[in-house]
């Protein structure tokens, strides 16, 4: 899977660290909703299904958390643990959250509003899905 980790300049200074976010600059989309996951309990999993039509970038402001994530063809475990340190997850990628600390903190910037109709919530579909966009994405690269 390519890169998606998005390293966040801090402004610095003697009074401690400050990191902004702007849409189209440091996040690659205009911001449209942001939520945050924090309370998780332990052992649990979160997430387990993909999107259709969303661009997210999470960022950990606070404690650790794993995240899977799978593109249909291969996937990658990435852990996240700093405030100025987010993932890009553009459409079609199967992400699950784990191994959350005690204090995990996730903040979400997402490009669109929630929409429950854009969640891929069963395995076998994604992978349907992503296979069918995949192949049109080959034929019209193959058209141009
Ligand atoms: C994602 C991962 C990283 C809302 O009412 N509005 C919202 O914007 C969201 C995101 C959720 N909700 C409600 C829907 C459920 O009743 O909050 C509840 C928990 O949502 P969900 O089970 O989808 O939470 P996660 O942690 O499994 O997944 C969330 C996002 O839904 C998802 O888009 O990529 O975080």
């Amino acid at each position: 899977m390519s890169e998606n980790v998005i390293r966040f300049n801090i402004a610095g200074d003697d009074r401690g660290s400050l990191v902004a976010l702007e849409s189209n600059k440091n996040i690659p989309f205009d911001i449209k909703r942001v939520y945050y996951i924090f309370g998780t309990k332990p052992d649990v999993s979160r997430g387990q299904h993909a999107h259709r039509n969303l661009e997210q970038v999470l960022i950990c402001l606070n404690g650790f958390v794993k995240i899977k994530l799978d593109d249909g063809t291969a996937s990658q475990e990435i852990y996240l643990d700093k405030p100025n340190e987010g993932i890009y997850i553009k459409d079609f990628i199967w992400r699950e959250m784990s191994a959350f600390s005690p204090d995990c903190v996730i903040m979400v910037l997402a490009s669109d509003y929630y929409n429950e109709d854009d969640y891929i919530r069963d395995y076998d579909d994604f992978l349907r899905e992503v296979r069918t966009v995949n192949q049109y994405m080959r034929t019209e690269l193959e058209d141009a």
